[in-house]
């Protein structure tokens, strides 16, 4: 009954939506037995759209129906989306909050339907660990804390005393944005050589990117950056842009680092023109459509789950074909 219950809302929900029509947000309802209601947070990324299909494709491998909804980088979409999971009667929520901060009232309609949630990518702000099921997605405070271990090793093969870093931030708020700052600022912490001028947010887009790439340069001159770390890739390439339209050699003149190892990125190193890769893995649908299987068969689930990844960098043998991209 509940499986007709589900087809029927599912239909209804997709009639009734509006979804985007520059996302790769094709919802998928088949005649599973399981349905789960995916929030995706935007199209930000080729990290976001990478795991956008790794949903898509283990839930399809798992045999789920999947509804996703995509939220064009929108918290009250999201909300809105998650609402109409719980009147729908999915059988597990899962989201990816674009923002820490603000999902109390959803997360309890949720609670009071009894459908379980997982948060996926990125993490809610801790007031309520009982607002959700199970956690699954990067440490973000060991992938900052690798982009500061990797500078500290660079700048020691460099002929220089002091180095002014220039950060370029995720979206204020995001989990990766704060642990990302966070992890790298205590790996660098005490060392007198590192001098971290300016922190501008780039919202994780590749133009904007490319923007505070400007703005740094006219506000302090290209000679004063010696170091930019960014938190994601498509900032990272909007960055590497702008330097070369102005002849400045990034990864020389000023050493790159980056998160997420998308194979652009990865191609940049390999070329010379990013020094560090920290690794960021989009693949995370198999282990959602894990959690669910399990959380359906009333088994035990971990509250926190997080995928294993290390860095590329300068240091590596760069021919080595495990050193790719997603
Ligand atoms: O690094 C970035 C994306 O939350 C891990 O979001 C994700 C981040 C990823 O837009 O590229």
């Amino acid at each position: 009954m509940k499986k007709i219950i589900c087809l029927v809302a599912a239909i209804l929900l997709l009639a009734t939506m509006t979804s985007c029509a520059n996302q790769p947000d094709t919802d998928i309802i088949n005649s599973s037995s399981v349905v789960v209601g995916f929030s995706q947070l935007g199209a930000e990324s080729s990290w976001r759209i990478a795991n956008t299909e790794s949903m898509e494709k283990a839930a399809k491998e798992a045999g789920f129906g999947l509804m996703m909804e995509n939220a064009n980088q929108k918290q009250e979409k999201q909300i809105d989306a998650i609402r109409s999971f719980i009147a729908y009667q999915v059988d597990v929520i899962v989201f990816s909050p674009i923002v820490e901060s603000g999902w109390d009232n959803i997360l309890n309609e949720a609670s009071n339907a009894g459908i379980p949630v997982i948060l996926m990518d990125r993490m809610i702000s801790n007031s309520d660990d009982n607002l959700y099921t199970t956690y699954v997605g990067a440490d973000f405070y060991a992938e900052g804390r690798r982009a500061g271990e990797y500078l500290i090793r660079k700048a020691d093969t460099m002929n220089k005393e002091t180095f002014n870093i220039f950060e370029i931030c995720g979206t204020v708020d995001s989990t990766p944005m704060r642990e990302r700052q966070q992890g790298f600022m205590d790996a660098i912490g005490d060392d007198p050589r590192f001098n971290v001028v300016d922190s501008i947010c780039g919202d994780f887009l590749r133009s904007m990117g490319g923007e505070c790439a400007e703005l740094l340069l006219e506000k302090y001159g290209e000679n004063m950056i010696d170091v930019i770390y960014s938190h994601n890739d498509s900032m990272t390439l909007g960055v590497l842009d702008v330097l070369e339209q102005r002849g400045i050699r990034p990864g020389k003149d000023i050493v790159l680092i980056t998160v997420d190892g998308e194979k652009e990125a990865v191609d940049a190193l390999k070329a010379g023109k990013i020094n560090c890769v920290v690794q960021c893995t989009p693949d995370l649908g198999p282990a959602v459509m894990e959690l669910v299987r399990k959380l359906k068969a009333g088994e035990q689930v971990s509250k926190i789950t997080h995928p294993e990844e290390g860095i590329f960098c300068d240091f590596d043998d760069l021919s080595n074909p495990a050193v790719e991209g997603f």
